[in-house]
């Protein structure tokens, strides 16, 4: 399998510090567009963009992070209602005619009152997603630290292991942290360091804002690799920013 495509350099200027880097990565963020939405991989367009998606069990908050991070409140369809997103939903990132990646949001896993046929078939939808799909640079694991990994979690991060040691890009978010106090999501933060060892992880809340910074300019590193590492300074301790 071909390693992961690299984003073409849109053009940013990328001269500056720790301000200037949030600036970037926020604004591009923010330049999310609905691009097509696919009840399956063989509906959606072959891309070279680099590709990160948003996956974990269902409700856990992948919509409501993709709308946080790109500050659009309808982008992705967030909802109360457990199994909201039903087909793998593309955005385009970056200005029109230099879009540089692309979000996919994909449809949760694991709610029980799903019939058992809608469940098995949505597994294996992302299942093939996740396998197969070219242009995938990285995942985005969201995480309720509350109940910490899931069986199907496990599952998920076994079939990607493979394609980990292939060069694929691993982000764990562990989400709604709102929810914790801060020695609770320290702690939540330093188990999931040891359990998804070598892969990034990183405290949110859609709510709060937490780690929104952190989460925009990780992702923006990674689609932007050959930006000189200077301008590029460290990101904050994630713990530092739990509420
Ligand atoms: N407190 C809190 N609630 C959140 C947070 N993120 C999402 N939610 C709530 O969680 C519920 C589910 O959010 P979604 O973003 O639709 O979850 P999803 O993972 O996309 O769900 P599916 O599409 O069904 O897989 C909604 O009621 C959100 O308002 C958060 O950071 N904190
Ligand atoms: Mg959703």
């Amino acid at each position: 399998m071909p390693n992961p495509p690299k984003a073409p350099n849109a053009g940013a200027p990328v001269t500056a510090g720790a301000g200037a880097l949030e600036k970037i990565a926020s604004g591009w963020m923010h330049t999310a567009k609905f691009l097509t939405t696919a009840p399956t991989l063989q509906f959606l367009p072959v891309l070279e963009l680099p590709e990160i998606a948003f996956v974990g069990r269902s409700n856990v908050g992948k919509s409501s992070c993709i709308n946080t991070l790109t500050q659009q409140h309808r982008l992705a369809f967030a909802s109360k209602t457990p199994g909201r997103t039903q087909a793998i939903n593309l955005f385009t990132l970056g200005k029109q005619g230099v879009h540089d990646a692309i979000l996919a949001d994909l449809p949760g896993y694991g709610y029980a009152k799903v019939p058992l046929a809608d469940k098995h078939r949505w597994q294996k939808v992302m299942a093939n997603y996740l396998v197969s799909r070219k242009n995938l640079l990285a995942v985005v694991l969201l995480v309720d630290p509350r109940h910490g990994l899931t069986e199907l979690d496990d599952l998920l991060l076994q079939m990607l292991l493979p394609r980990v040691e292939e060069g694929l890009k691993l982000l764990v978010v562990l989400t709604k942290v709102d929810k914790l106090n801060r020695t609770e999501a320290s702690k939540a933060l330093s188990i999931m360091q040891l359990q998804v060892a070598g892969a990034e992880v990183r405290l949110f809340s859609s709510s709060k804002k937490t780690g929104v910074h952190e989460v925009s300019q990780l992702l923006w590193q990674w689609t932007h690799p050959d930006i000189p590492s200077e301008a590029t300074p460290p990101l904050q301790e994630s713990s530092d920013s739990a509420q």
